[in-house]
């Protein structure tokens, strides 16, 4: 019953998933992005044969493998890092970090950082890194040294090189933004923008719930701060009396340029960008060659595959179907907002297509034009009408979902307060079982012969109107929204009557 009522809960949680990032280039269109292939790696093939990572030097525990740079194993007390052998020198760039950090337990440390300094860091104590860095570090930090239950946290740290980080207090006080987000163990890596853009620096995380890789949340930002002009990048990591997994998957690194230069300058970007895609060239065909003579080397190498890998457990089964749930619910509900929008516009064309006619109408002799007209106002009303039926029905569902978790609420006191003492016991609780899912199932009847009304209601009530036929969308209202959430909630009390039966 506990996991009935988590169950609940993660699904409520998924309602809140936003979307935040925008490329710059589109906000800001006369900036031009450049990938730096120097300041950047990412599997297959990230490591040469030799086991270096082309343009980066990394020491430590760190190890680089064909797909990922684990920069600490889950053994106490290691320091691993992993540094660009050149420097970036850009006014406006962004770096994409797919990672993961994972351990067997409930509790992990010490945490991994991201840093662009000046200089390249030397192995220390700040995640692994010196202290008294000059530059940005973002520390992903699991482990609450200071008691405040407020780790897993990411935090950004910018040093002028004079201060010491403070690890017994995770550095608060010192820290200039933050959020508080449990980066470890999740079922997918979990993504990190960090934008830097007229001196301010945003960050946005993929929290590795959903499938989606673009699914980004505003994690936090501070204004007006001064970076070095250039420096190197570097991704640290360490553990403690606790232990993590510290894995890097991409490190990715863009850098904007403005497109509004001198002509002067123009010519020498221009000429330096001939230069550049020559080399990324050149490099990629080395890439190429390099993974043609290790398959030629290696021919009967193919991926060892684990029986583990082949069947999934049933824990494994059942978190991923609560996890595609959540997924498709957030889906559902971002494809509800853009239509609410487009039904949105659409009506407000209508009230302004309408109002022009009817001045029109008003000067013109001829009667024709009147029924017309008429019928525009009432298409307009069917559409207000609709969306009022809409908000009476999400109500409803809303309550019902209220009452479930108040029912869920009581059971699971119930299984509390009534441990089993004698034999009698088990069998009240499984009468409550069973009345309580008898109301679920008349709940599951009630949702379905609302839905069957508003589906009714929709087919012959709403129509397209008539006069949108310059629009792109199509005429989207109940019908679509209310099967998808009513196809959400089908499944969810469907599987639950199934498994508590
Ligand atoms: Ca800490
Ligand atoms: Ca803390």
């Amino acid at each position: 019953m506990m996991r009935f009522y988590q169950f609940i809960l993660t699904v409520c949680s998924s309602f809140i998933t936003i979307y935040a990032f925008t490329d710059p280039t589109i906000l800001n269109p006369q900036l031009t992005k450049r990938f730096e292939y120097k300041l950047s790696f990412k599997g297959p093939h990230l490591a040469f044969k030799d086991g270096t990572v082309p343009f980066w030097s990394f020491g430590g525990s760190a190890i680089a493998s064909d797909d990922q740079v684990r920069v600490t194993p889950s053994i106490r007390s290691q320091k691993g890092w992993i540094w660009t052998k050149n420097m970036m020198t850009a006014d406006s760039w962004l770096l994409d970090v797919k990672l993961r950090v994972t351990g067997r337990g409930r509790v992990g440390a010490d945490g991994m950082a991201i840093w662009f300094t000046d200089k390249p860091g030397v192995e220390g104590p700040v995640f692994g890194s010196n202290d008294n860095w000059n530059g940005l570090g973002l520390f992903l930090d699991s482990f609450d040294n200071d008691a405040l239950q407020n780790n897993p946290i990411i935090a950004v740290m910018i040093n002028d090189g004079t201060k010491s980080y403070d690890h017994h207090q995770d550095g608060s006080g010192q820290i200039q933004g933050s959020c508080i987000r449990d980066f470890r163990n999740k079922p997918h890596p979990i993504r990190l923008k960090i934008e830097y853009i007229n001196q301010a620096l945003t960050i946005y995380i993929n929290n590795g719930i959903s499938q989606d890789d673009n699914a980004f949340e505003f994690c936090t930002r501070i204004d007006g701060m001064q970076l070095p002009k250039s420096g190197y990048l570097g991704v640290t990591a360490a553990t403690g009396g606790l232990a993590d997994d510290h894995d890097v998957l991409e490190f990715l690194t863009n850098t904007y340029s403005d497109k509004q230069a001198t002509p002067q300058n123009q010519a020498a970007t221009d000429e330096q960008a001939k230069k550049y895609k020559e080399e990324y060239e050149k490099y990629e065909q080395d890439l190429k060659t390099q993974q043609a003579e290790y398959q030629k080397d290696h021919p009967d190498l193919t991926t060892p595959i684990s029986e583990q890998q082949l069947y999934e457990s049933e824990y494994d089964r059942e978190f991923r179907t609560i996890l595609e749930g959540q997924d498709q619910i957030r889906l559902s509900l971002v494809n509800v907002d853009k239509k609410m929008a487009e039904i949105l516009g659409r009506v407000e064309r209508l009230a302004v297509t309408a109002g022009g006619q009817q001045q029109i109408s008003g000067q013109a002799q001829g009667a024709s034009a009147i029924p017309a007209d008429v019928a525009r106002i009432q298409d307009i009303n069917r559409v207000i009408n609709s969306n009022t039926d809409m908000t009476r029905t999400i109500q409803s569902f809303a309550q019902i979902l209220t009452d479930l978790q108040q029912k869920v609420n009581f059971l699971q006191s119930n299984v509390n307060n009534q441990r089993p003492v004698g034999s009698g016991q088990p069998a009240i609780n499984s009468n409550i079982d069973a009345s309580i899912l008898n109301e679920v199932r008349e709940t599951v009847k009630m949702i379905k012969s609302e839905t069957n009304t508003l589906i009714q209601k929709s087919s012959h009530e709403v129509k397209c109107p008539t006069v949108t036929t310059t629009g792109n969308g199509s005429c989207v209202g109940s019908f679509t929204f209310i099967s998808a959430i009513a196809i959400q909630v089908l499944v969810i009390i469907g599987y639950l009557a199934y498994k508590y039966t």
